[in-house]
């Protein structure tokens, strides 16, 4: 592949940061306090956009209705505020959760009250994605049992189907809802949508709006990610991901941390499906990351950084190569394109890239010499002080 067609992929190829990814986060057990955190949705927005300066490509940040807007704030203050960061609002992500009336669930709970608050909020939510210009609701339910017996499954799965529809049917021209999965926690008996299988038949349920988001921690062990993404994108089913890395489970450890290979293998297939003139335009790649001992900015740099070399190194597989090798059930030949791809060292060329958009060469280095994180730290322990708390809200 020339250096042009690799940089114009490049160029095409944006990351979008979570607004929770720069705040305090944790675990069940507890949350370890960073003075540089992010505890408001404009130091959350302030710190998307340093990402940004130091990337080149990270124009949007997604947003989480619950951690980031008030209701009955209008939410345009928040978009012209990115813009002021020069980034723009991304995915707009509800929250059926965390409040109290959803401990059996949300819009599978058998109490229908329960399901009409979980609709309002969807409606809420996508009010606010009006508002801020966002073209996408990205959706995860924690709706699931603990225990055998609890719920009865298939009418839950009813209840899924007909508030999708629903929902669906609401969404604005134009714009696009999100179906994510996850095989367990915090449901342990059963999860309503536990995989790709499932979100898939209920995104073609409720609609062409309505697509499957892969995010990358949530799979069992073992599972073989790549074959999900490349049978969805041949679906035409693949709305986006949700990168991070994971060791035993929904980890949120940083992309490519654990497991590079893996991802690439993901974008290979994305980069085998444009080549053989499959729309891929339409993918969105989010970063899903909580941060818990890295200092936040630095480890979203670091992720977009290592999203943008694996990237690269998929679209300098050799497919002319690699096709022969197929025709000719050379396995070895066939296997030896990738990993002369994945092993070959793009650092230089993601430096040039850089240069030729004004950026530094080392985006982590430039960052770190900033004194960006010192200087927040010092200004929001001052604030959290005069308001006379540690942090705001985030989840774990
Ligand atoms: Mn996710």
């Amino acid at each position: 592949m020339d250096r042009d067609k690799l940089f114009a992929l490049l160029d095409a190829f944006a990351v979008e940061l979570p607004s929770w990814g720069f705040a305090d986060t944790g675990t069940r057990f507890g949350k370890f306090l960073q003075p540089a955190a992010a505890s408001t949705i404009e130091e959350k927005i302030a710190d998307a956009g340093t990402v940004h300066q130091y990337t080149g490509c990270c124009p949007r940040v997604a947003v989480h209705v619950l951690w980031d807007f008030s209701m009955g704030v209008d939410a345009t203050a928040t978009a012209d505020l990115a813009a002021k960061h020069g980034i723009r609002i991304g995915a707009v992500n509800p929250n059926f959760f965390e409040d109290q009336v959803y401990k059996f669930g949300s819009v599978c709970n058998p109490d229908e009250s329960v399901r009409e608050h979980a609709h309002r909020h969807m409606m809420d939510s996508i009010a606010i994605a009006k508002a801020v210009k966002s073209d996408t609701i990205s959706l995860w339910f924690a709706d699931g049992t603990n225990y055998p017996g609890q719920d009865e499954i298939a009418s839950r799965k009813g209840r899924m189907h007909g508030a999708l529809r629903q929902w669906h049917d609401a969404l604005a021209p134009g714009m696009k809802m999100l179906i994510e999965y996850k095989p367990f926690d915090p449901a342990f008996y059963h999860t309503d949508i536990t995989d790709w299988g499932m979100a898939y038949v209920f995104a073609k349920d409720a609609g062409r709006k309505a697509k499957v988001l892969v995010d990358t921690g949530h799979h069992l062990p073992g599972q073989n990610i790549e074959h999900i993404v490349a049978f969805l994108i041949d679906e035409e089913m693949l709305g986006g991901f949700h990168f991070n890395d994971r060791k035993y489970a929904d980890d949120d450890l940083t992309f490519g941390s654990i497991d590079p290979y893996a991802a690439f293998r993901t974008f290979c297939e994305i980069r085998n499906a444009a080549e053989a003139g499959k729309d891929v335009s339409g993918i969105a790649y989010m970063v899903d990351q909580s941060h818990n001992l890295k200092p936040k900015v630095e480890a979203m740099i670091q992720t977009v950084v290592m999203a943008q070399e694996l990237y690269a190194k998929a679209c300098l597989v050799d497919r002319g190569k690699l096709r022969d090798a197929q025709a000719r059930t050379n396995t070895i030949d066939a296997e030896e394109c990738l990993k002369s791809a994945f092993f070959t060292d793009v650092k230089a060329l993601l430096a040039e890239w850089r240069k030729g958009k004004s950026l530094e060469a080392d985006p982590l280095g430039a960052y770190r010499v900033s004194g960006y994180e010192a200087r927040v730290a010092r200004e929001r322990e001052a604030v959290r002080a005069a308001r006379g708390g540690t942090s705001s809200t985030s989840y774990a």
